[in-house]
């Protein structure tokens, strides 16, 4: 009786790590993200590659409906810390919640070792009742730390999204872009201030012609490469997303207003 117990906690542990929270309801107007609820100190070892919730771990607040995972590296878990970009090796690896030591301006980034190479992303499930046709998406890329000198291709973080998939994980996704290391200074493997322009990248994409159906979920994620050598810390911050149904163009402003004279004239 005993072990029969034992064994159900065991399945209800199994079941609760991997159930993630429910999307980001998505009603219309723009999504911001800071990253300012990311922990600044500790590191976690989540069981399996994921994808993991991002909220909660490490006491991380304000960021549900993010997600990380270890999708591409030789371990079977997935690490997760905050560090300011000095650490390295199995001491930095992994989901990283960039920042300056003790400070609560973070940004959400990786360090990839061939243990570890990470992705995550955010899902957003369309609750405007509307089926919308085009998204913008917005964030600033930062450099956290530099890593060795390295022949092209340099670090990157790529982003993709999925009107499809189950989560970032799963499905297929389509490429929006990626951008690479911005200081690929001299001095090498040394952390570096994400939050100076000169270690920063704008990005901003917009999407039109997709069909994003009521209560269907569309998923953005951001996936860390490992090249040779120690790798440069690349993250995100600043996140901006909205959606919307094309706004209607002259042409179609112009026949309205053809089509609606002379309604108006039988009125009076
Ligand atoms: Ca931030
Ligand atoms: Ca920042």
């Amino acid at each position: 009786m005993r072990l029969v117990a034992v064994s159900m906690t065991l399945a209800s542990m199994f079941v609760a790590s991997v159930a993630l929270a429910l999307p980001i309801s998505y009603g219309g107007g723009t999504y911001t993200q800071d990253f300012n609820g990311l922990p600044t100190t500790g590191n976690s070892t989540l069981l399996m590659s994921g994808p993991h919730d991002i909220q909660g771990v490490l006491g991380g607040t304000g960021v549900s409906g993010w997600t990380m995972s270890n999708y591409a590296g030789s371990s079977a878990d997935t690490e997760y810390r905050a560090q300011d970009g000095s650490l390295s090796g199995s001491s930095g690896r992994g989901v990283v919640s960039y920042g300056t030591t003790g400070s609560g301006e973070r940004a959400l980034g990786t360090l990839a070792t061939s243990n570890q190479i990470s992705r995550f992303g955010v899902a957003f499930t369309n609750d405007t009742g509307s089926t919308l046709t085009t998204f913008n998406l917005s964030f600033t890329g930062e450099q956290w730390r530099r890593g060795d000198i390295a022949i092209a291709p340099f670090d990157s973080l790529s982003y993709q999204y999925s009107l499809t998939a189950a989560n970032i994980n799963s499905g297929t996704f389509t490429g929006l872009g990626s951008f690479t290391s911005p200081n690929l200074q001299a001095t090498t493997n040394v952390a570096l201030n994400g939050n100076l322009p000169a270690n920063q990248v704008p990005v901003a994409v917009s999407v039109s012609n997709i069909s994003w159906s009521p209560g269907a979920t569309l998923t953005i994620r951001w996936n860390g490469t490992d090249i040779t050598g120690q790798d440069d810390g690349l993250s995100i911050d600043n996140v901006s997303f909205s959606a919307s149904v094309p706004e209607p163009t002259t042409w179609s402003v112009a026949l309205l207003a053809l089509v609606g004279l002379p309604l108006i004239r039988k009125r009076s």
